[in-house]
This record gives structure tokens, C-alpha cells and sequence, in this order.
């Protein structure tokens, strides 16, 4: 039985890549180009946005459409190529300082309206690429370049946040849960609607240095012993859940996408048939 690489979506001659070794990113680029693959996308029809940093990195090894964007911006230019072509599958990587930090605005709102993209986001619970400061999700107490003493802001999760604001899907994963990661990266990507896949990730060179996690093998230690089944984790009493989170699909919900209603609305503004 043959399995999937996704070599065919990336750059020839550009291995081996930028991160550092033990990073999430290149762990997530690997399950979402396996995906591709797996659902057949052609590259003219994919078109993968990316904002600034580690993550915002990935689009320089694909060979599907990329556009490069501005720092917590991503989602609102896939949001404009979606609205322009309905067709395109539009996939938007960010890291959370992109997504939910200075983007936050522009994640609310793209969920709110349910557009059809699917944000996948490395949550490495700092800045990656500019050094390690604390960012939306950096866990209270934390220690980073910008909270020696500790973070004392509390985190934002991004996926509770994601089912607030109304998106369709949303998963969570891991590097350590790999094979997992690429089953939801695939729902995901056939959902529509607003998608999200957020992957608790390692990012040993800052937060794991400052966090007593210096070696990439402890991060993935972490993560395996506090990742739990959704399943699991929703079975422990909510006082036995502290230190855990849920590993796996947390939402997946039918609502109208934003093309379909706004397709609805111009059909009965010009009196046609809904
Ligand atoms: C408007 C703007 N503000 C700040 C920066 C500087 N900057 C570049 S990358 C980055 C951090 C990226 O962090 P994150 O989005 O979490 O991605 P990671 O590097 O961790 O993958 C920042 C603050 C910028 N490029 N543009
Ligand atoms: S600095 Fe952190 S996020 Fe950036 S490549 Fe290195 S490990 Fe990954």
C-alpha cells in the first residue's frame, strides 16, 4: 500500500527547510500537503494565504498558488480571493500571534460570517520568529523574552474562540498526534464554512529554552502525556481536566457558509427564485 508524501506541492531543491529542528511547522506543512494529496487538489485550484513569521514561512515551499501577506492580515486577503472565486480551495496559515493576537479582529469576524476558508494555526504560545514575546496565548505564569518573571495576561483558547464566533469546524492537534492531525486537516479542508485546526505546537528555541523545555523531545513529551481524546477528555470531571486539553474534532456544525447566504440575498434582492 502506497502512502501519500504531498512531494508533488512542494518546491524542488528547497529541503532542507528553515526551521529549527524540533519546530511544529514543518510537521504541520508535511500533513497539510499529504492532505492535498489525499483529496485530490489540484495545484491552479489551491491557493495557500500565510501571514509573517515561522509559520507565515511555509508558502516559500509550495508550488500551489501562495501569497505572502501582512502580519495578522491573512484572513482578510483569502477572505477577498474567496469572495472573488467561490471555486478555489483557499487555506490560510498563521501562527497565534497572526491569527489571534494582532489578527484577532480579522479571526472574529471570519468565523462570524462563516466564510468558507479553513485557518490552520501553528499555537506555539509566543512570538516564534521575533524572539519569543508572550502573545495572546501564552499561558499565565509563562516565561518568555517579554515576561521573565511571568505572563501576567491570561491565555485565549483559541479553539473555544473559534466556536464562539460561529465557525463550522474545528479540530485540535499536535505534532506528537500526526496522523490524527492530517484526518482533520482533511475535514477541514471539505468542510464548508469556517474551518479551524489549530495545532499546539513546539517552538523549543524560545518557549520551550524558557519554559523547562529546552530540548525538542520535551516538547513532544508534553504534549503527548497532555493531549487527551476529545472523548477522554470530556469524560473527566471539569475540576481533573487542569494541566490536560482535548486532542481531536471539538465542533462540527451545518450552518450556512457566507457565499451561500450572500448568493440568497442577491437572488431575492433581484426578485429571483431563493
Ligand atoms: C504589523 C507588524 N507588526 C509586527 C511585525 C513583526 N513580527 C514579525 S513576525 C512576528 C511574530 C510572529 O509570531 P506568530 O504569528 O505567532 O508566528 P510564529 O513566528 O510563532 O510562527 C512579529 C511580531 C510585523 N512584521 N508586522
Ligand atoms: S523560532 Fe520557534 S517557531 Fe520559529 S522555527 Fe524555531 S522553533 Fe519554530
Amino acid at each position: 500500500m502506497s502512502h501519500a508524501t504531498g512531494l508533488q506541492y512542494l518546491k524542488k531543491g528547497v529541503l532542507p527547510h528553515m526551521w529549527c529542528s524540533g519546530c511544529g511547522v514543518g510537521v504541520m506543512l508535511g500533513a497539510l500537503v499529504r492532505s492535498f494529496e489525499e483529496l485530490g487538489y489540484e495545484r491552479k485550484d489551491t491557493v495557500v494565504v500565510t501571514g509573517i513569521g515561522c509559520t507565515g514561512k511555509t508558502d516559500d515551499y509550495l508550488v500551489t498558488n501562495a501569497l505572502h501577506t501582512t502580519h495578522g492580515r491573512a484572513l482578510a486577503y483569502a477572505t477577498g480571493i474567496k469572495a472573488f472565486n467561490p471555486k478555489l480551495h483557499v487555506v490560510v496559515l498563521m501562527g497565534d500571534g497572526d491569527s489571534v493576537t494582532i489578527g484577532g479582529n480579522h479571526f472574529l469576524h471570519a468565523a462570524r460570517r462563516n466564510m468558507d476558508l479553513t485557518a490552520i494555526i501553528i499555537n506555539n504560545f509566543n512570538f516564534g520568529m521575533t524572539g519569543g514575546q508572550f502573545s495572546g496565548t501564552t499561558p499565565a505564569d509563562a516565561i518568555t523574552q517579554t515576561s521573565i518573571y511571568g505572563n501576567a495576561e491570561r491565555q485565549l483558547d483559541i479553539s473555544a474562540l473559534a466556536e464562539l464566533a460561529g465557525a463550522n469546524y474545528v479540530a485540535r492537534g499536535t505534532p506528537y498526534h500526526v496522523w490524527e492531525l492530517k484526518t482533520n486537516i482533511k475535514e477541514a479542508l471539505s468542510k464548508k464554512g469556517f474551518s479551524v485546526v489549530e495545532i499546539y505546537s513546539p517552538c523549543p528555541t524560545h518557549f520551550g529554552k524558557n519554559n523547562k523545555m529546552k530540548e525538542a523531545t520535551a516538547m513532544l513529551q508534553w504534549l503527548k502525556e497532555s493531549g487527551l481524546p476529545v472523548e477522554k477528555y470530556n469524560s473527566l470531571e471539569k475540576s481533573a481536566r487542569k494541566g490536560f486539553f482535548a486532542v481531536g474534532k471539538l465542533v462540527d456544525r451545518e450552518e450556512p457558509d457566507f457565499n451561500t447566504r450572500y448568493e440568497e440575498i442577491r437572488r431575492r434582492a433581484m426578485n429571483l427564485k431563493v
